[in-house]
Order: C-alpha cells, then sequence, then structure tokens
C-alpha cells in the first residue's frame, strides 16, 4: 500500500494572512468572473459564471425554481438527474422559456397557489386582477397578480406595492433581466407607448404593462430593446442512461451538463465522455468527477471532461467515508487538483476548469477554495436553506428548517450516483435525511455572501479570481488557534440568560 506523509485537511484548518491592498481595492472594483469549460490559452472559454457558485445536482437542492433565482445572480443550477428524463427536460424547458417577470402580489395569494386558485379569488372579489405565471402558462408557478383601479391597498402586505390603472390592463409583455428603468423610460419617451413599467423588488425592470388604448402599431418596447436573452442552466447526468438523457436534454436547451457521480476516476465516465464527444463534437459541454487527486484529475481531462469535479465524503450530508472508508480532505483535495490543472494546462495550453463540491460550512470557505484554486464551487446545503429551494419550509421547535436529504439517502435513491456497474438499486446508504435552518431568500443571502467574498479578496490585494490565487497566502491553522478565531473569553449577551 502506498501512504501519504501528510494527512489531509480541510477548510477549516486553513486562513488567508492578508497581503497589502491598494486604494484600488476596493469591493465594488472585485470582479468575480470564472470559467465554467475548458479553453485554449489565449482563447475565451465559451461558457462563464459572474459568480463562482453553482448548485448541487440533488433533488432537495435544484429544480427549475433554484435555477431561475440562480441564474438571476450569475451563478448556474445543474438540475438533478434522479427523475424521469422527460421530467428533467421540462424543469430545463420551463428555465429555458423562462422571462424575468416578478409583479405585484396580493398577501392573501401565497405562491403555491394556482392559477385556477387565483381566478377563483378574483371571481369571489370582483376585483380586476391579472395573473402572472413564471411561464406565462396556467401551469406555471404564480409570480403575482397585477390588480386593476379598485383594489383594495390595505390587503397589501407592508412590503409589497400596487399599481392601479386609469383603464383595464390589455396585457403584460415581461422584460428581460438587466434593463434599467432609465433604458425603459426612454424606449416609452422616445416612441410615444402608452405602457407602464413594472419594477421587481431590487428596482429592476420586470415587466410592462399596457392599457386598452395601447396603439400596438407603435411597436413592442422590448422588440425596440436589446436581443432575447435566456438564462444558462445545466443539468447532471448518469453513466447508465446516457444515450437517452443527454439528447433529451440537449434538445430542451441546456446549456452544460455534468456527469453526477460520487467517483469518477471510472471507465463508466469515459465512456460517457466518449459518447458526447462522439456524437455533438465539441458543441455539447460536459463536466465529470468526483476526483480528489492528481490522476483523478488528469484522467478525466484527457478522456475530454469540460470542468472536473473534486469531493468524496465531505458533503454535509455524506456518509460515503463513514460506510466505505474512502475519500479525502476537501481542501488537500483541491490543492492537489489545482496544481494537476496547471500542470495540465502547462503541457497542453488547454485550461480545464476545477469545481470544489461540498463541504462549504461558511461564506469564508468559498473563498479559500477559490485561493486554493479552484475555479467554481458547488453547494448543497447553503442552496437547500432558501425559500428557492424545491424541499417543504416546517416548524420545528419553533425554528423553521427547510428539509435536505442526500442522494444517495433512501429517500433519493440515486443509485446511479453511486453505480459501479452492480445491481440497478441503492445497496446501501451513503447519505442522510436531514434538517436545515430556514434562511429566507436566495438574493439577501447570496449578496451579504458575495460581500464577504469580496471584502476578503480586497484583504489580499486581489480585484479577481486569477490574481486571488497568484497572489493568496494560506497558513493551516493549530486546534487553539481556531478558538482564538471565535469570540473567546467574554459572556456574549445573548448567553446572559445561562448564567441566572
Ligand atoms: P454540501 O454543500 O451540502 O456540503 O454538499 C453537497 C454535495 O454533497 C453535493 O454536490 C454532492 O457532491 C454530495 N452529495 C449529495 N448527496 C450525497 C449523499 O447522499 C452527497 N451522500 O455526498
Amino acid at each position: 500500500a502506498y501512504f501519504y506523509e501528510e494527512p489531509c485537511h480541510t477548510f477549516s484548518e486553513y486562513l488567508l494572512v492578508p497581503g497589502y491592498s491598494s486604494a484600488e481595492c476596493m469591493p465594488a472594483n472585485v470582479s468575480l468572473q470564472t470559467p465554467v469549460v475548458r479553453f485554449k490559452k489565449g482563447e475565451q472559454p465559451e461558457l462563464s459564471m459572474n459568480i463562482p457558485l453553482v448548485s448541487a445536482v440533488m433533488q432537495s437542492v435544484s429544480d427549475d425554481r433554484m435555477a431561475i433565482a440562480l441564474a438571476k445572480e450569475g451563478g448556474i443550477s445543474f438540475l438533478y438527474g434522479s427523475q424521469s428524463i422527460e421530467k428533467q427536460a421540462e424543469m430545463v424547458g420551463r428555465v429555458k422559456s423562462y422571462k424575468a417577470g416578478f409583479v405585484i402580489s396580493d398577501s392573501n395569494i401565497r405562491m403555491d397557489q394556482t392559477l385556477a386558485d387565483v381566478l377563483d379569488l378574483k371571481e369571489k372579489t370582483g376585483h380586476s386582477t391579472v395573473a402572472v405565471t413564471d411561464d406565462g402558462t396556467p401551469n406555471g408557478h404564480l409570480l403575482g397578480i397585477v390588480t386593476s383601479r379598485d383594489y383594495r391597498v390595505s390587503r397589501m402586505s407592508p412590503e409589497e406595492k400596487v399599481f392601479t390603472f386609469m383603464t383595464p390592463i390589455e396585457k403584460i409583455i415581461y422584460a428581460e433581466e438587466g434593463v434599467s428603468l432609465k433604458e425603459a423610460n426612454n424606449i416609452i419617451w422616445d416612441n410615444k407607448l402608452n405602457a407602464l413599467p413594472i419594477l421587481d423588488k431590487d428596482q429592476r425592470l420586470a415587466a410592462f404593462v399596457f392599457r386598452k388604448d395601447y396603439d400596438s402599431h407603435k411597436g413592442n418596447p422590448l422588440e425596440l430593446l436589446d436581443s432575447h436573452k435566456r438564462y444558462v442552466v445545466g443539468a447532471g447526468v448518469n453513466t447508465r442512461d446516457y444515450k437517452e438523457r443527454i439528447p433529451a436534454l440537449v434538445e430542451a436547451g441546456a446549456d452544460i451538463l455534468c456527469i453526477d457521480s460520487s467517483e469518477g476516476y471510472t471507465e463508466w465516465q469515459k465512456r460517457t465522455l466518449d459518447y458526447v464527444r462522439k456524437t455533438y463534437g465539441n458543441s455539447v459541454k460536459i463536466g465529470a468527477g468526483n476526483v480528489v487527486d492528481r490522476d483523478g484529475f488528469r484522467f478525466l481531462a484527457e478522456a475530454g471532461a469540460d470542468f472536473v469535479k473534486i469531493g468524496i465524503g465531505g458533503g454535509s450530508i455524506c456518509i460515503t467515508r463513514e460506510a466505505k472508508g474512502i475519500g479525502r480532505g476537501q481542501a488537500t483535495a483541491v490543492i492537489e487538483v489545482a496544481k494537476a490543472r496547471d500542470e495540465y494546462f502547462e503541457e497542453t495550453g488547454v485550461y480545464v476548469p476545477i469545481c470544489s463540491d461540498g463541504g462549504i460550512v461558511y461564506d469564508y470557505h468559498v473563498t479559500l477554495a477559490l485561493a486554493m484554486g479552484c475555479d467554481f464551487c458547488m453547494l448543497g446545503r447553503y442552496f437547500a436553506r432558501f425559500d428557492e429551494s424545491p424541499t417543504n419550509k416546517v416548524m420545528i421547535n419553533g425554528n423553521y428548517m427547510k428539509e435536505y436529504w442526500g442522494e444517495g439517502s433512501a429517500r433519493a435513491r440515486n443509485w446511479q450516483r453511486y453505480d459501479m456497474g452492480g445491481d440497478k438499486k441503492l445497496s446501501f446508504e451513503e447519505g442522510v435525511d436531514s434538517y436545515v435552518p430556514y434562511a429566507g431568500s436566495l438574493h439577501d443571502n447570496l449578496s451579504l455572501t458575495l460581500s464577504k467574498m469580496r471584502s476578503t479578496m480586497c484583504n489580499c490585494g486581489a480585484l479577481s479570481l486569477p490574481e486571488l490565487q497568484k497572489k493568496a497566502r494560506l497558513t493551516l491553522v493549530s486546534s487553539v488557534s481556531i478558538v482564538e478565531g471565535g469570540a473567546h473569553d467574554v459572556v456574549l449577551k445573548d448567553d446572559m440568560h445561562l448564567m441566572k
């Protein structure tokens, strides 16, 4: 047997040592842009992200709602593969056909209500309302309703706004992300359109509402603005049904695929990558994994993976290390694979991005993983806590929780993720079924995480991720200095009651 000389480490055992920050080093100047797929030296990657975060290929994390919410922020969700091919392809389709359109909601209407409920309410109250669903069809999720002049404002919750119209609403046209109110108003003004722009809660243009007397000959403001933009979405695939699943996902419009497996250094992954290259050349983008060392990375890079995912046994819901005794501390795995990625780039001139998957507990762990060399991180637990994750929000002992379960748990039964060529079943569990504390909206939490990351990068004198990787200085911490890092030797005011 081969014995590693050093123990393996994880994120909490490291700290970043600050470097020189020039006056330019302000969070507002930091770019978090990162490549997602392989590219040649001197060229640009065909797919990159504005933030280095993707959501995990898990039933309890990534459905179409999560994908839309994360894409709005500049990241990518990988829709879970442990469902039928048809259902997964439908999810992809819903993300790709989604048009930004948050409108004003009635506080009496829950987001999980159907269009039929709204129409019923409309009937009962006599209010003139228009329901807005996320895909524009009666089957979509209800996003809100636009109301008419006689709507009772007193029924709105304080944070909600109501727009009133002097004439009945003729139609709503959804706007694209990134259009400012100023641009919208200019278009309306310049073309003398009788339309009203509607903003989402972040003051971005969400939709145009047209009045009944709108003269359609004057044109659609959206056709007068920048080109049709569609959200980027990823999807998980496995090494069993890839010949059926991949064509369906590609047809539905998936931008990037990822072979989702607990063990990526296998012939099964190579066969799947071979199939993609033979069938689609380089036009279909596909990541592979998971691996935890140099050899695993090289194997997948040489087999043609567009990115390589790192991590075995470090996920919050994962018991692979207990069940099978395999895995590696996540920090050590990232550091070694990042070195292998750089070595491969040096040798071949091809840069293959790497993704650190699982084990992020604190926001600063993401910055550490990036400083250690990964290009982006995949998170499950983090995203599972938000409104947008697909699971139930439940009250446990007076606190709101969200359900979160592993793909290797009896609940998900994703045997394909753990498949080593045996029976078509999950022989034993490698994951647990759990709760995570409910944390609110993705947008609010992510904004905070990103601002912490930008601030840390400024402390390291880095304004971009490549600069962070170059300049970062990392130190291992002793168990005693970990204690020093938290509040210590004081009595927290919140804990005073414990002293009575
Ligand atoms: P975390 O962000 O919750 O710590 O970890 C999420 C990652 O754990 C996923 O992206 C996946 O790689 C891994 N995972 C998912 N299910 C299991 C399991 O049931 C698992 N063991 O390990």
